[in-house]
């Protein structure tokens, strides 16, 4: 095999409509992952089903309803490669009603493209994705300002939009002046590949070299090895095949593997990326992998892949500083949301407030507090209402993170500082 590019899981983001597929789609283009020919005929056919515009994103958007409603609706994972990475893309759906898909998909990236279009700048779920970067771990990211053909490349609406964005993600503690921003249309093809006439304001760089300065994410094969499974697929004359990213430790072939909560025993048979049988899989690494002794029906999204030896935690009750991004009223003890953590989507209960934080120092606020409000910090007890894997951020800081969400919106975000472990077997 030849001496592979190291790996890195992108996660492109924004508002719905500002162009993420259609980035996504002119970057797998513009690198070659996908012939001239094929968006070619994507355009004759999203133009003839009154869908004109809309042939990069197409290269993302497969299913039916996506191309119907001009929206994306699941992740979906494509490969391209640059002069230094070879990335795996996940591109996010934008609409509120699809954040959950989102979250999965952000929270297997080791770095993000924010696709923000200049004509309408920070938006909702710009916001709401941003924050859900940053609690979900990622720690790189770079901002394209897309549909500038729209502000006729337009270099005062440029640093009107960097200057909100700049506002917006130091809220949450990425660095604005070490954080790349960059004036594209994907639709266009602007500012892309290479430097574009149109803005000869802008000094930086285009964004797929700009893709480039990202810096290698750690692989901490050191740590137990752990998989949450995205999705499973049962293939005839080969079985069932989970598939899913390796966050931590290492997968190989023959190795003994349990998958909690399910509780259910297993052996890797084979290992495959990218259609390729590999050996062994590390850290970031998106897999699919044939295990014996599991049917397709006995596992599911959700569940984690571990070694039997040192099995994924489940918890009986956890606990966990939190951080409350929008409440409508007050959060109390009783309240039932869904915790997103890893692939899983659990309710979970409030079972104690036991403090309230001072969300800069850290420092005790308030023991026992009634309630907590908008912008409050604590350390709470939580019970999931069904078993659910989590692990504490302390020894496996993939697994140990987590959103809070209800009614359609992120009420809160946190991680785990304690288990009380159920006993599984
Ligand atoms: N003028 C112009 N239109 C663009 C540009 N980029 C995307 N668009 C258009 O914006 C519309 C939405 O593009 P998508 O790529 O589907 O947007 P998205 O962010 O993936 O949307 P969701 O996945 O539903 O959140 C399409 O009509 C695109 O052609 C651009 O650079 N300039
Ligand atoms: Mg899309």
């Amino acid at each position: 095999m030849a001496v592979e590019k190291p790996h890195m899981n992108l996660a492109v983001i924004g508002h719905i409509d500002h162009g993420k597929s259609t980035t996504v789609g002119r970057m797998m283009f513009e690198t070659g992952a996908v012939p001239a020919h094929i968006i070619e005929g994507y355009r004759k056919e999203a133009t003839s089903k009154g869908k004109a515009t809309f042939e990069f994103a197409w290269v993302m958007d497969n299913l039916k309803e996506e191309r119907e409603r001009g929206i994306t609706i699941d992740i979906a994972h494509k490969r391209f490669d640059t002069a230094k990475f070879y990335f795996t893309v996940v591109d996010c759906p934008g609409h509120r009603d699809f954040v959950k898909n989102m979250i999965t998909g952000a929270s297997q990236a080791d770095a993000a493209i924010l696709v923000v279009a200049a004509p309408d700048g920070v938006m909702d779920q710009t916001k709401e994705h941003v924050f859900l970067a940053r609690t979900l771990g990622i720690t790189q990211i770079i901002i394209a300002i897309n549909k500038m053909d729209m502000v006729k490349f337009d270099e005062k609406r440029f640093n009107e939009v960097k200057k909100d964005l700049s506002d917006l993600i130091k809220m949450v503690g990425y660095k604005p002046e070490e954080t790349l921003f960059i004036p594209i249309s994907s639709l266009g093809g602007q500012n892309i590949k290479t430097i574009s006439p149109e803005t000869p304001w802008y000094k930086g760089l285009a964004l797929i070299p700009a893709l480039d300065t990202f810096k290698e994410p750690s692989k901490p094969t050191d740590k137990p090895f752990r998989l949450p499974i995205q999705d499973v697929y049962s293939i005839s004359g080969i079985g069932t095949v989970p598939v899913g990213r390796v966050e931590t430790g290492i997968m190989k072939k023959g190795m003994k593997v349990t998958f909690m909560p399910a509780n259910k025993d297993g052996e890797i048979k084979s290992i495959e990326m990218h259609h390729e049988e590999i050996p062994q899989a590390l850290p970031g690494d998106n897999i699919g992998f044939n295990v014996r002794g599991i049917a397709k029906g006995e596992i599911r999204r959700g569940d984690v892949c571990g070694p039997s030896d040192i099995p994924p935690t489940v918890a009986d009750e956890f606990t966990a500083q939190i951080v409350v991004l929008q409440h409508p009223s007050a959060l109390t003890v009783g309240y039932t949301p869904v915790f997103h953590c890893h692939t899983t989507q659990t309710a979970c209960t409030f079972m104690e407030l036991q403090k309230k934080l001072d969300p800069r120092t850290g420092l005790t606020k308030e023991e026992n507090p009634a309630f907590l409000k908008t912008g409050d910090a604590a350390i709470v007890v939580i019970k999931p209402t069904k078993p659910m894997v989590i692990e504490n951020i302390k020894e496996l800081p993939q697994l140990g993170r987590f959103a809070v969400r209800d009614m359609g919106t992120t009420i809160a975000a946190g991680m785990c500082i304690a288990i009380k472990a159920k006993q599984m077997r």
